[in-house]
């Protein structure tokens, strides 16, 4: 019998074990034969038809694990079932986004208006890394936080409605990598900057790079009852004028400690016109940059005896103060390094050299124990005190070409992306050895395994988070999706299962969580709770005969109700230059019963969950009639979920602002 006859009858095999299993043998036998024919027509083998049972997920029956994964550049958050991979939902984040009306009411209008420079409206972010909030080291399934690349921001989700409910900024810093982290319990969170750039963004030429031109790590204070950042009680650590690189949490053993990648410690700014290095290289001239230690408790006490001096908008610990105080130290890291990551004992940190082959594992105890004996190889051109390299490490991995990032899987392996190979290594943290690497398509960056950061992994799945994707899809033309890969890690052998194309932009990290570890409301309850604040929101009206008109200082208030299939009131009639304030509340208390609210050409466009109280201002400067409608279709008479908004020209005399 051939190889290939063997492996389908395993497979059909597989199938009628499957069949007895749930039906009880009633048909035992019949699917053999149309799983070959099945098989054969659409050009499946074994292993597709093995990796095809560990993701198939029937209607109806939900996944393990929720995977909150970044939309790079379309700044929201992506909600991925794992392992069926099937995308439950974008959260919109640092981009309006129409579904879920977000950007277009007056909460997440201000949302994102906090979230910006004054004057400058972002409408766009560059969503790279999402923490779950924390509560002695492993995830409790209350907040996700998520950082933009492009403008230095970090938002706050809440998991009990996947909402943002904050953006947070500070004109300190420009732009950040090495975020966003949280700190064991989350009392932090963590953001630090990557291109330096003078602090709080005053003018200074790239000429006094060195004396002008600074980083700073931000720790973002994080308020768990009221769900949102305290920029008071907020603080950061300035840094040298290195790229700061990405951020892990100490744990367990390295409780209280956090350690940032850098590179660029050559501080090349570029200038090929006058001959000088293009970054790229000169940035990877030499052979160590360093590893940023910082003790963040002792940072958070020196902050709060008013040792930090306010810069713009944040207090910020000088540099020779984090010296002076035992913050900051340094130790060398091989080439260009990139991810840094914790194992689940806190007591390794592991580096990626981009341009090294190795993997660095530190020792936390042996960092801690030179730090105490003040054993210092010497001083960077700061005077930031340098650990001795040699010292600090356990040894290294020989990992491959262009190690990224790792993860873990709580079984004592290590897994580590190497880009330039286009694989994802398996390696042992006992013996430091490399035992199993799987092909991912490909270009692979970072890498999810649920609980990774904590300190009880859930090694089951790894999502390998590819930049490129070749020939893995159907044509799309020139601009091509990212790949998200799911890997069986179960086995001997990682077993690759499931591709998910990525179409919206380049999601960079993603956290995994069990998905009974969250619990988010089914919808609003009781009727007339406020999206962003959770409470009562102080326009609800919670029954028709409480809708109205009123026309006030400020301008038209109209209180407004949403249920199947109607508004109350269904017609506003104000006057032409009419500020004009719709409070609009869903009385449904219903599952899934939104209904939605457009105002046609007003730009005006409300989701409306079941409970929600959604409120939104505008100026009635266009005379005419603007017919508005339901834009979820929530029942037979969906279509006539509708009504009128006329707008009376200047000087007209038929209203005086109307209900009807
Ligand atoms: S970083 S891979 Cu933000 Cu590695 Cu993208
Ligand atoms: Cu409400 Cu359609």
């Amino acid at each position: 019998m051939s190889r290939t006859k063997i492996g389908i009858l395993t497979v059909a095999g597989l199938a009628i074990v499957a069949m007895v299993a749930c039906r009880g043998g009633r048909q035992a036998g019949r699917p053999s034969a149309s799983v070959e024919s099945l098989m054969k027509a659409r050009g499946l083998n074994e292993a597709d038809v093995v990796a095809a049972l560990k993701t198939y997920t029937p209607t109806g029956k939900p996944d393990e694990y929720y995977m909150f994964a970044s939309g790079g550049h379309s700044g929201q958050v992506l909600v991925i079932g794992v392992p069926s991979m099937r995308i439950l939902k974008y959260i919109a984040v640092f981009t309006p986004e129409p579904w879920q009306g977000y950007g277009f009411d007056d909460e997440t209008k201000r949302i994102l208006a906090d979230g910006s420079p004054k004057g400058k409206a972002l409408t766009w972010g560059d969503s790279h890394h999402p923490a779950l909030s924390q509560t002695n080291g492993d995830y409790d399934g209350q907040f996700l936080f998520i950082n933009d690349k492009a403008n230095a921001r970090v938002a706050v989700i809440s998991l009990k409605d996947f909402n943002t409910s904050q953006i947070v900024r500070s004109d300190l810093i420009q732009q950040d990598h090495g975020a966003s982290a949280v700190t064991p319990n989350t009392e932090y969170v963590i953001e630090s900057s990557q291109f330096a750039t003078p602090l709080g963004n005053t003018y200074a030429k790239l000429d006094n790079y060195e004396q002008q031109y600074r980083g700073a790590v931000i720790f973002w204070s994080f308020d768990r009852d009221k769900g949102r950042i305290n920029k008071e009680k907020s603080f950061a650590v300035e840094v040298p004028p290195y790229s700061q690189d990405l951020a892990s949490s100490g744990k367990l053993a390295s409780d209280g400690w956090v350690f940032i990648n850098s590179f660029n410690t050559e501080e090349a700014t570029g200038g090929t016109r006058e001959g000088k290095p293009a970054i790229e290289s000169g940035a990877s001239q030499s052979d160590m940059d360093y590893m940023h230690v910082i003790n963040w408790r002792k940072a958070a006490e020196v902050a709060a005896s008013g040792k930090a001096k306010p810069i713009k908008d944040l207090r910020v610990i000088p540099m020779q103060t984090a010296i002076d105080e035992g913050i900051l130290y340094f130790i060398p890291e091989p080439k260009s390094p990139h991810g840094v990551d914790v194992t689940p004992d806190g007591k390794e940190i592991c580096v990626s050299g981009k341009l090294d082959t190795h993997e660095t594992i530190y020792s936390f105890e042996k960092i801690k124990g030179l730090i105490d004996a003040k054993t210092f190889a010497g001083k960077d051109r700061y005077g930031v005190p340098i650990l001795p390299f040699q010292q600090s490490i356990r040894g290294q991995v020989e990992m491959g070409l262009g190690p990224l990032h790792t993860q873990f899987d709580g079984k004592g392996y290590g897994y580590t992306t190497l880009f330039i190979e286009s694989k994802v290594a398996r390696w042992s943290l006992s013996d430091l050895k490399v035992i199993d690497k799987i092909p991912v398509h490909y270009n692979v960056g970072h890498l999810s395994i649920p609980g990774s950061d904590t300190e009880h992994p859930d090694g089951k799945y790894l999502v390998a988070l590819d930049k490129w994707s070749i020939d893995r899809f159907m044509p799309v033309g020139p601009l091509l999706p990212q790949n998200l890969q799911l890997i069986d890690i179960t086995g001997e052998k990682m077993q690759l299962l499931y591709d998910l194309p990525i179409g919206l932009g380049e999601p960079h990290y993603a956290q995994m969580i069990r998905a009974d570890l969250v619990k988010p409301w089914a919808f609003y309850k009781p009727v007339g709770i406020n999206p962003v604040t959770h409470d009562k929101d102080p326009f609800a009206v919670t029954s028709e005969k409480e809708a109205r008109m009123e026309r006030r200082g400020d301008g038209v208030h109209v209180y407004m109700t949403a249920i199947r299939s109607h508004y109350v009131p269904d017609q506003i009639v104000v006057k032409q230059g009419d500020t004009v304030h719709i409070h609009l509340t869903n009385l449904e208390q219903t599952k899934d019963a939104t209904h939605g609210f457009a105002i046609d050409s007003y730009n005006i466009n409300l989701s409306l969950e079941p409970g929600k109280t959604n409120n939104v201002t505008f100026v009635a400067d266009r005379p005419g009639v603007f017919p508005f409608y339901c834009t979820e279709f929530c029942s037979a008479l969906h279509l006539e979920m509708a009504g009128y908004l006329l707008v009376e020209p200047k000087g007209g005399t038929e209203s005086s602002a109307a209900v009807r």
